[in-house]
């Protein structure tokens, strides 16, 4: 496949085309693109209702945590609008299948990377979700999921609804920047270096990464309710994205199989907890999570669809309130 082929929306690259592999076999991660923070200083994007178009799935948990955000802090489609590409990422990139005539609506595309080619032509890289286009220039203006939920909980502040969490308050910042980075290395990304790994070793290494720091976290929400105690946060939002996902793709196809999310007793009560909440249940879609990782995935070439697990487990009950009074969001 020649370059231009990727650029002509031939077969999209994958993480392997694109040299996400090093040398020794593990998987680093591309960097985005698209990085300009939202802001009312100069060389910023203006924080303006209306100008923007976020562009999502529901399996993906970088694109997930801002629809979460969203919802908690009620940052609704008049303020910046959503659209969602299907789940199973085709060969073409990401496809706006659900939409009428296959064509988002607003962006008039079919495929996600008609929109970065048509910003960028020279990039290179993979076209991702979470994608922010500025619908007055139709151009991608940021897709950096490391900071886009801080934007919404801070510089969009006057755009949330009466009561809202505060979800990244001050006096606890560097806090929150600092766990960040541990779920991201551990947890959010963790398990992603250990399913694309391509030596034994790299998925070993990774393996224990992230049942360590599960075995932490465990620890930690027998006592918290939540990462910081009382508080929901944004690293909340960021922990639970992958506990969400862990049991339905990455237990089984990332072989992350020491332990399922359902088998330790803190996490599981608090994920279902975070379910119970609507801004977290309705940006959860186990389906979509496991046809997205599940099919179309090398290991499973012949693309059966596993039954299990069985997520009306979700459902039930847990033990949080019982644990730490009522829960008020
Ligand atoms: N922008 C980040 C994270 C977002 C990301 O990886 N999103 C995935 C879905 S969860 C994606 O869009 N992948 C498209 C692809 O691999 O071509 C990155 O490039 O690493």
């Amino acid at each position: 496949m020649s370059d231009n082929d990727i650029k002509t929306f031939g077969k999209v690259a994958t993480s392997e085309d694109k040299g996400e592999i090093s040398d020794n076999g593990a998987f680093v991660r591309q960097q985005n693109r698209f990085t300009t923070p939202f802001g009312n200083e100069p060389g910023q994007l203006p924080v303006e209702a209306g100008r923007y178009r976020l562009i999502w799935t529901p399996l993906c948990p970088w694109a997930t945590r801002q629809i979460i955000a969203f919802k908690l802090l009620g940052i609704g489609e008049d303020v910046i609008s959503v659209g969602k590409v299907a789940p199973q990422r085709t060969d073409s990139g990401w496809e706006f299948s659900l939409d009428k005539d296959g064509v988002d609506p607003v962006l008039g595309i079919r495929f996600l990377p008609e929109i970065y080619a048509k910003t960028d032509p020279e990039y290179e890289g993979r076209a991702t979700v979470p994608t922010v286009v500025d619908v007055k220039e139709m151009k991608i203006v940021n897709n950096d999921y490391h900071h886009l939920t801080k934007f919404w909980e801070t510089v969009w502040k006057p755009f949330h609804k009466e009561g809202a969490p505060d979800l990244y308050p001050e006096d606890l910042r560097s806090e929150i920047d600092s766990l960040n980075e541990v779920i991201f290395n551990e947890i959010n990304n963790g398990v992603y270096k250990a399913g694309f790994a391509k030596t034994q070793e790299q998925y070993e290494l990774n393996y224990h990464l992230v049942f360590n720091r599960l075995d932490k976290l465990e620890e930690h929400l027998s006592k918290n309710r939540f990462l910081f105690g009382d508080r929901l946060t944004d690293s909340d939002i960021r922990l639970y994205v992958t506990l969400a996902r862990f049991d339905t793709a990455y237990y089984f196809g990332f072989r992350l199989n020491k332990k399922r999310i359902r088998d330790y007793e803190n996490l599981w009560n608090y994920s279902r907890e975070l379910y119970s909440i609507p801004a977290f249940k309705e940006a959860t879609d186990f389906d979509a999570i496991k046809r997205g990782y599940l099919l179309g995935a090398t290991e499973n070439p012949d693309n059966i669809l596993p039954l299990g697990p069985d997520n009306s487990l979700w459902e039930e009950p847990n033990n949080r309130a019982e644990k730490f009074g009522p829960l008020k969001i």
